[in-house]
């Protein structure tokens, strides 16, 4: 499971207690107070770690805290430090304490002190003074700093993928680095961001693959911009659109305006980075025609036609992109703390049947409906891919196994339709 948001609780470890002691030693009458003070308590550190890639495992544990500080001793020796804990966090995470942006943690071994152990408290030697020889007074130990800690992941990749669900983005991915994720003719196939490193000619870079993002996008829609912010550090975007026409749109030029606009309610930067317009599936019929589209639209801005399938085309992309990573990154402070405001994404099954009082199946679930709103049922392969799809989820077979015989109804959003198999 891919988390990249955490809320959490630190609290450093308390200083260990002073403590009360007096020499004790041959022939000498009165010794003198020797109380050592206690050990300081444990910091708490969140650390940058290449090998993490999610916050996962901080979600499970929503308190976290360091040890404290051990007792002072007679003989005025102090107490054992309490041991510091260490947080191990993917590069690329925002820490938020107590709601404001803490540190920002990119680089390997890069440690930061967030939360910070208690004083330990004085032993009675330290309290000894020319008129109060022989004090009975020791401290206890500080407490620990606590903080609520928000970390925010925003994965690191220099080359992020932006585009309609089912543009391709995902196989593209697949062709060009070791990563395997999931491929499939319906939309919002990629649920969370999937990372990849591309070796071209011996060149390494990391390249982001995120959820399509629709018309609305700004507003909720589909995934919202949940998943935008994995993009905003990357230093080339690639606008990856079908450009055979995607499910029955015949107009591929339009979803490229659709996606720079959702793109930028979004973010007033995002698109000040290098786009590559890529125009995939260029093996399909009808991609000719849409090309032209572009070519006229576009006027001099340079575009990319490849197949994502059959390997034409990327080579002479992956050259661009290497050659635009070559050069100096300019770093923009003010894009980085541009806050910006985010629906939350509750994942869930791809779809719910209910029975109503009437006998209507009730179809609900956030694919099945923005697929529904997405489909034009007035057109035959539209509708037929619908039907596809739903029969592949295994709407079909569910609703069937819940009773669902053929006349009865089935309603999904607002429309109804009539079960058949
Ligand atoms: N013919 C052809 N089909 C392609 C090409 N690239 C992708 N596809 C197909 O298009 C469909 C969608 O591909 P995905 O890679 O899952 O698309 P995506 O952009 O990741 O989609 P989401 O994850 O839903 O946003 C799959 O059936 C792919 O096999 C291509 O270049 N040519
Ligand atoms: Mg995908």
């Amino acid at each position: 499971m891919f988390i990249d948001k955490v809320n959490i609780f630190l609290t450093a470890g308390r200083g260990g207690e002073g403590c009360i002691s007096f020499r004790r030693e041959k022939y000498v009458p009165y010794g003198g107070p020797n109380g050592g003070n206690g050990g300081k308590g444990g910091d708490i550190y969140f650390e940058g770690d290449p090998e993490k890639t999610t916050l996962l495992d901080l979600s499970y544990k929503p308190k976290f805290n360091a040890k404290d500080g051990h007792k002072g001793l007679p003989n005025d020796k102090f107490g054992k430090y309490g041991q510091d804990l260490v947080i191990k966090v993917p590069l690329g995470t925002l820490v938020f304490k107590n709601g404001e942006l803490f540190a920002d943690i990119k680089n390997v071994g890069e440690k930061v002190l967030v939360v910070k152990g208690g004083r330990g408290g004085r032993g009675n030697a330290s309290f000894k003074t020319g008129r109060h020889t022989a004090p009975r007074i020791a401290e206890k130990g500080e407490p620990g700093q606590t903080a609520e800690i928000n970390l925010e992941l925003r994965l690191i990749a220099e080359v992020g993928f932006v585009g309609f669900p089912n543009a391709g983005k995902s196989t593209l991915l697949s062709k060009i680095s070791a990563a395997r994720p999931k491929i499939a003719d319906y939309p919002f196939t990629t649920l969370s961001p999937n990372l990849g490193v591309v070796d071209y000619k011996g060149i390494h870079f990391v390249a982001a693959d995120i959820p399509g993002i629709i018309e609305g996008a700004h507003e909720g829609k589909g995934l919202g911009f949940e998943f935008l912010r994995h993009i905003r550090r990357t230093r080339v975007l690639l606008h990856i659109v079908d450009a055979s026409g995607f499910d029955g749109n015949k107009n591929p030029y339009n979803n490229y305006k659709i996606i720079n606009s959702e793109l930028k309610k979004y973010s007033k930067y995002i698109l000040k980075k290098q786009v590559l317009v890529v125009l995939n599936k260029i093996d399909l019929p009808y991609s000719d025609k849409h090309i032209k589209i572009f070519k006229k639209n576009l006027k001099d801005k340079k575009f990319f036609k490849i197949s994502s399938l059959t390997g034409q085309g990327i080579d002479i992309l992956l050259k661009e992109v290497v050659k635009i990573l070559s050069k100096p990154i300019v770093f923009n402070p003010q894009e980085e703390i541009e806050t910006i405001p985010i629906k939350k994404y509750i994942y869930e099954t791809e779809f719910k049947i209910s029975v109503d009082k009437n006998g209507v199946f009730v179809v609900t679930g956030s694919k099945v409906q923005t697929l529904t709103k997405m489909t034009k049922f007035n057109e035959d392969d539209s509708l037929r891919r619908y039907q596809n799809i739903l029969k592949k989820m295994g709407l079909e077979f569910e609703l069937e196994t819940m009773g669902a015989k053929p006349g009865d109804t089935v309603k999904i959003c607002d429309f109804e339709f009539t079960f058949e198999k």
